[in-house]
């Protein structure tokens, strides 16, 4: 059994994705990141960067005590090891895969989160941050249609790598782009959309946020957007 550590965003959907494409067992833990449940004791002691997803693995493959993992490409390259599922079994594709597992880590993610932030959540716009991410974002977009013109899914065989990323092309329009000047992104946008292991993981978004539409209160925003390091020491001070 795994306890997932979750809130309905492209982060946390890309775990739900993979438990449901593996057929393992979990838990959801409901961690409202809007409501500052990301700074509890108890998620911290898991996740100590205070954000989701993290899991809990009660069944660790050395047979010891539970392992907690945090980061979503370590989660994701954890879960495929112990399944031996959704990643290269020979060194050259499961190279393949980790190229592109950690280019939505340390690239699509960050940018389009940055494009979201300027774009849609920020108050003052910016038009300098707007244009600089939102370029960006199109860049990668590019570098994605680019390498699946010629294969099915980004380390050719569907795997971890396309669970990382399909969660931040869904809202393309809301990343200021346009999918049709994709076509090769736009079909494997198509294909993963319509595998039932994908429709399950996105059903847990209404059951566990209703009316799910972003931060949309000062108080929210001040919860996400006003952290320095003390968040941090003042929720373990609050912890005594
Ligand atoms: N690099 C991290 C990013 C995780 C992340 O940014 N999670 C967001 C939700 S998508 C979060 O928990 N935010 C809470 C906060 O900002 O306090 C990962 O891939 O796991």
């Amino acid at each position: 059994m795994i306890d997932l550590y979750y809130w309905t965003t492209p982060n946390g959907h890309k775990i739900t994705i993979f438990l449901e494409e593996a057929g393992l067992e979990y838990k959801i833990v409901p961690i409202n990141i809007g409501k500052g449940e990301q700074f509890k004791a108890e998620f911290l002691a898991v996740a100590p960067n205070n954000r989701i997803p993290a899991i809990v693995d009660h069944a660790p493959a050395d047979g010891g005590k539970p392992i907690s993992i945090f980061e979503s490409g370590a989660i994701l390259l954890y879960l495929a090891d112990k399944s031996g599922k959704f990643i290269g079994k020979d060194l050259r594709s499961r190279n393949d895969v980790l190229q592109w597992l950690f280019w939505q880590m340390g690239g699509l993610g960050p940018m389009a989160g940055q494009n979201n932030h300027f774009s849609a959540y920020a108050q003052e716009k910016l038009p300098y941050a707007i244009d600089r991410y939102r370029n960006e974002v199109n860049r990668l977009f590019g570098v994605m249609n680019k390498r699946l013109a010629d294969r099915g899914y980004l380390g050719g065989e569907y795997s971890i790598a396309d669970m990382a990323c399909y969660p931040w092309v869904v809202p393309w329009q809301r990343q200021g782009q346009n999918i049709d000047d994709f076509p090769h992104r736009k079909r494997w946008l198509e294909a993963i959309k319509a595998r039932p292991a994908v429709v399950k993981a996105y059903e847990w978004s209404p059951k566990i946020n209703p009316g799910a539409g972003g931060i949309r209160t000062a108080e929210e925003r001040a919860i996400l957007f006003g952290q320095t390091a003390k968040s941090i020491t003042e929720a373990a001070a609050a912890k005594h």
